[in-house]
């Protein structure tokens, strides 16, 4: 009986804590198996985000749907993952998860780029790329991005002629799928390699912060739901935010069970036009487009990460780098599918795109699942969310639907 990846990943998880709780810093000789799989995340990376982004930007961006409804969209998208990873950082830095235990990162293999005082314009500067294929080969995550949405964006405007690019990277982008497919069934091996010498070396108190990551994770995920989505349908639709949670119910159960925003998009599409009164014309645009670029919950858990990490290892993030992070997180969201476990591939770049340890990954990878139950449940929240407020706006709700709310 062949077990699931997260099952296996799980397994891995115990095994690592247990063989490195009795074998002590002796069990480090599995090191290279942890290394072989940071280098394999490493190594998909950039291809990963270059082909993902401009298949994500080109199919989402039609000229026809790029209207009105399609620039709400993306703007309330892209508005509301900034917010979301600014909450994830916010609660996890009062939280402090990673607090106390203070790995030293220097004995990690990968080097933490020490980022030099920069101040914001030339930060933003500096993701514009002289070269974009120099941005390729030194992995410059947040370069590839601008020189992939910038690809997307012109293919969308060229039109035919430009068809031959897009199916390149269309078919580029189901190769890379695969490979991450591939790589990701290394991960329970991988995640032992990592996680049995920390455990080795520092003992089960490492595993303290877990607890509070998925308490952090947990809070920020609640605070957004409760403030911004309820704020938003009241403010642009009038809707009673109980209603619309209420509404949107089912499709948070299957969220939670499935962790997988797309395999959840057709009860969010039935719950969004049968109890919230959504017409199909903007569900059918808003939706499927939110269940592969928007991930709110997704970016809480990268605000959440990144904070535990960089005090797992002892390292203080400066403010441009707490930048990098938003700007990351809502850029990257753009190329992430919505499949289990995908918030670990986008966590990569963002720590990438930051010079933070990736070792810091095997420790979350464990609790993942539980996290990425969360994260996927307030991704189709925003969805539907995104979809009550585009509606509202363009008077496409179902009278009854604002009549309801108006008589309570
Ligand atoms: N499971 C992803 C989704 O379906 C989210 C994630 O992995 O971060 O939305």
């Amino acid at each position: 009986m062949r077990l699931n990846l997260v099952t296996q990943i799980f397994i891995a998880f115990v095994a690592a804590i247990v063989l490195g709780a009795v074998f002590g810093s002796s069990i480090s000789f599995v090191q290279p198996l942890g290394d072989l799989f940071l280098r394999l995340i490493k190594f998909i990376i950039a291809p990963l985000i270059l082909a993902t982004l401009v298949v994500g930007v080109a199919s989402n961006s039609d000229t026809k749907q790029l209207g009105r409804v399609g620039i709400k969209t993306l703007a309330y998208y892209l508005v509301t993952t900034g917010i979301a990873v600014v909450i994830g950082l916010a609660i996890a830095f009062a939280i402090q998860p990673g607090k106390g235990v203070n790995i030293a990162a220097d004995n990690m293999d990968s080097e933490v780029v020490e980022q030099e005082e920069q101040d914001v314009i030339t930060t933003l500067l500096n993701i514009i790329p002289e070269n974009p294929f120099t941005a390729l080969t030194e992995g410059n995550i947040l370069q590839i991005i601008f020189f992939a949405l910038f690809i997307g964006i012109a293919i969308t405007l060229v039109g035919e002629k430009a068809q031959p690019v897009f199916r390149f990277f269309d078919g580029f982008a189901e190769i890379m799928y695969k490979i991450t497919g591939i790589v990701m069934k290394l991960a329970p091996i991988g995640i032992f390699g990592l996680l049995a010498p920390i455990v080795g070396e520092y003992g089960l108190s490492v595993l303290m912060p877990l607890i509070k990551i998925i308490l952090a994770a947990l809070i920020a995920c609640l605070v957004h739901a409760a403030i911004v989505y309820s704020s938003a349908v009241k403010m642009f639709a009038k809707m009673n935010p109980l209603k619309f949670f209420k509404g949107i119910s089912p499709a948070v159960i299957v969220a939670f069970s499935t962790a997988s925003s797309a395999g959840t998009l057709p009860v969010t599409m039935k719950n969004t036009e049968e109890n919230l009164g959504v017409s199909n014309r903007i569900s059918s645009f808003v939706l499927p487009l939110g269940a592969t670029i928007n991930m709110d919950g997704t970016a809480i858990y990268q605000g959440v990460a990144v904070i535990f990490i960089a005090q797992f290892y002892g390292l203080d993030l400066t403010f441009i780098e707490m930048l990098t992070v938003v700007l990351m997180t809502v850029l990257a969201s753009i190329g992430t599918a919505g499949v289990p476990g995908a918030g670990v591939v986008m966590l990569t770049m963002v720590l990438t795109s930051i010079g933070l340890p990736l070792e810091g990954i095997a420790l979350i990878a464990g609790v993942d699942r539980i996290l990425d139950m969360m994260r996927t449940t307030v991704n189709i929240v925003g969805d539907a969310s995104a979809a009550v407020v585009v509606a509202g706006t363009e008077k496409e709700l179902l009278e009854n639907a604002r009549e309801e709310t108006e008589e309570k």
